[in-house]
């Protein structure tokens, strides 16, 4: 286990003696921000304060001096982004502050996109993106549609509070065999299983491979409601997609 003092950034050490209380989450977090850089901790620094000049200039520094694009989301901003998530559930912050920090998190992304969508590989297949109806959360969701775009996917993207005709409809026009939802609230997560029962109902179960993700869904969830696939992070679900891509090809052909 590290130590408080293998973090070099006093923020991020007062962030996490101050607000962290459960043990647990306390030891997950210096763990987490004592194995990345100093340069890592400061972006999370300044995200987790709502500081959007101060991620802008220290992400397009970082990306300047050829540190990767993923390791200044990984390491910087969505890490930074743990700790927002502990004090927003524990009423340390509340909506205004989340949404400083989430603008801060843009603010990082509008220079780690352009590296993650160029891909150069000809596109491998179009996915079609969306937060659930009733949910308002997209950094997950756009995070992964970069990494997907990254990988060579043509992403459809059809933002938040997306309801089941929408993704049908998005599914429908670009005529894409893959579609990937996201929900942050526990309370949006069905309209996931919704959106399944609906593409049953419109007869494009066979030709559309589903898959879900979002902080509190799990691979369970996932099964009992049938989606094909559950991803942990965007890594997972590009890894998702060209697996599920491949089994729908795979299935193709053996049916053909
Ligand atoms: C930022 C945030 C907000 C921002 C959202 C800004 C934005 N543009 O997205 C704002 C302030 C608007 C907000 C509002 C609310 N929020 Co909020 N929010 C958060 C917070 C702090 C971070 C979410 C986030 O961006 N995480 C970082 C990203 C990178 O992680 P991620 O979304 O999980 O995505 C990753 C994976 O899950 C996965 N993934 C995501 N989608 C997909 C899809 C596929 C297909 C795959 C394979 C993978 C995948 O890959 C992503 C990248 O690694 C969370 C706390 C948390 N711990 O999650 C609360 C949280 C989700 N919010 C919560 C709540 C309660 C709310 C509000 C109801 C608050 C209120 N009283 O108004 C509203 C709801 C608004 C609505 N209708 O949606 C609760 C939900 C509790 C619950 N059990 O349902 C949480 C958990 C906070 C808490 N209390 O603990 N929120």
């Amino acid at each position: 286990m590290a130590d408080l003092k293998d973090i070099a950034n006093e923020t991020i050490r007062d962030e996490i003696t101050e607000f962290v209380e459960r043990e647990d989450e306390q030891e997950k977090m210096i763990d987490l921000f004592a194995a990345v850089t100093p340069q890592m901790q400061n972006i999370a620094a300044a995200l987790i304060e709502g500081e959007n000049d101060e991620v802008d200039e220290l992400t397009k520094a970082a990306l300047g001096d050829g540190i990767e694009a993923t390791e200044v989301m990984d390491d910087g901003l969505i890490a930074g982004m743990a700790i927002v998530g502990i004090k927003f559930r524990d009423n340390i912050i509340f909506v205004p502050e989340v949404l400083a920090c989430a603008r801060a998190m843009k603010a990082g992304m509008t220079h780690i996109e352009p590296i993650l969508s160029e891909s150069g590989i000809e596109a491998v297949g179009k996915v079609v993106m969306g937060t659930v109806k009733g949910d308002l959360h997209d950094i997950g969701k756009n995070l992964c549609t970069m990494m997907l775009r990254g990988a060579g996917f043509e992403v459809i993207d059809l933002g938040v509070d997306t309801s089941p005709d929408d993704f049908i409809d998005g599914l429908e026009e670009n005529d894409a065999p893959l579609l990937g939802m996201s929900a942050l609230l526990t309370t949006t997560m069905p309209n996931m299983g919704r959106t399944i029962e609906a593409i049953i109902d419109a007869g494009m179960r066979d030709d559309v491979q589903v898959m879900v993700g979002g902080a509190p869904v799990t691979q369970e969830f996932a099964d009992d409601m049938g989606a094909d696939g559950y991803g942990k992070d965007a890594i997972d679900c590009v890894e998702l997609a060209k697996q599920l891509l491949s089994e729908l090809r795979g299935e193709e052909a053996a049916g053909a």
